[in-house]
């Protein structure tokens, strides 16, 4: 059985509300390492990344907000998850905001020769400089990951892209920027939006999903992004949609991931503990993450 390496990344450099940074402690409360000691794995937590308070330092590009402090942190990540990877155990990454994915999946891909992404969430995370409406970089990490953005972000790791985006899906989009979607075109990702789970079942699209990530590859990257769920599971989030993943499909698709022993590493971002109700949204993290290594009802 596969070793577990919990790694903080408390920032929130990536997007306007404060108390994103606030995820991993709100995750640890919640009891994600005895929840999943309690599996019967060896789980280690490495502590957090250290990261720059936004309010010590001026946003200089509009268009890339705090893009040097996001360049740090995410070069910091990259090192420690390439290290857990090149021991052979399976790094679980707390954000933080989903700019932090650009120093994860770095790190995954300087451990893994190939692998792919199933990225999970209410948005696309396929905006560049060029399209993003708010200039919050959390808007924008899956872009970078397959190549489109600022060169301080592709180059982190000193190698670009991270993950082919023929490897890589969306699951639970609902709200795409207009030129956002022509990149996620252009790109050849396959998304599926949240009209699509409706009309095909969360069962059939997740069986498309890991297999598009996990055919011709070593393993499958989760990205969880919290606002794919509905608000109504998990209110906690800087940016809720309505119309999200219910419990249950979330639930499901964690389980179908886990019976393709696939994964090899997953992020959790977007936990805002200010946002939530009695920590519930980092609770409903660490019962997904249980779902995914493996927890199931007897
Ligand atoms: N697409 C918008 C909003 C957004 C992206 N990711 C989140 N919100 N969580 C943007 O700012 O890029
Ligand atoms: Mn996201
Ligand atoms: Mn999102």
């Amino acid at each position: 059985m596969k070793e577990l390496r919990i790694i903080g990344v408390p920032s929130d450099l990536g997007q306007g509300r404060r108390g994103v940074d606030m995820g991993p402690s709100a995750i640890r409360y919640a009891g994600l390492e005895e929840r999943l000691k309690d599996l019967g794995y060896r789980v280690q937590d490495l502590g957090n990344v250290e990261v720059p308070t936004p309010e010590m330092h001026r946003v200089t590009n509009e268009k890339l907000k705090y893009l040097n402090e996001v360049r740090k942190v995410c070069e910091s990540l990259y090192e420690q998850v390439r290290q857990v990877m090149e021991a052979g155990h399976v790094p679980i990454i707390l954000g933080g905001d989903h700019s932090i994915s650009i120093g994860s999946v770095a790190g995954v891909a300087a451990g893994q020769r190939s692998f792919g992404v199933i990225w999970f969430d209410a948005h696309g995370d396929m905006n560049t400089e060029e399209t993003t409406p708010s200039g919050n970089i959390h808007g924008m990490p899956l872009a970078v990951n397959v190549g489109y953005g600022h060169p301080d972000l592709l180059n982190i790791g000193g190698f670009t892209p991270k993950v082919k985006p023929e490897n890589v899906v969306l699951v639970g989009i609902r709200s795409i920027d207009r030129d956002e979607a022509a990149l996620i075109r252009q790109a050849g990702i396959k998304a599926y939006t949240m009209a699509e789970i409706d009309q095909l079942g969360m069962a059939a699209v997740m069986k498309e999903a890991i297999q598009i990530a996990g055919s011709g590859t070593d393993g499958i990257h989760l990205s969880l992004d919290l606002d794919a769920l509905d608000p109504m599971f998990a209110p906690g989030v800087g940016t809720p949609v309505n119309g999200g993943v219910t419990y249950r499909e979330g639930h499901l698709a964690m389980e179908l991931l886990a019976a393709s022993g696939k994964v090899i590493s997953v992020d959790v971002v977007e936990v805002n503990p200010i946002l939530d109700e009695k920590n519930r949204t980092a609770q409903m993290a660490v019962e997904l993450v249980q779902s995914l290594f493996g927890k199931t009802v007897m």
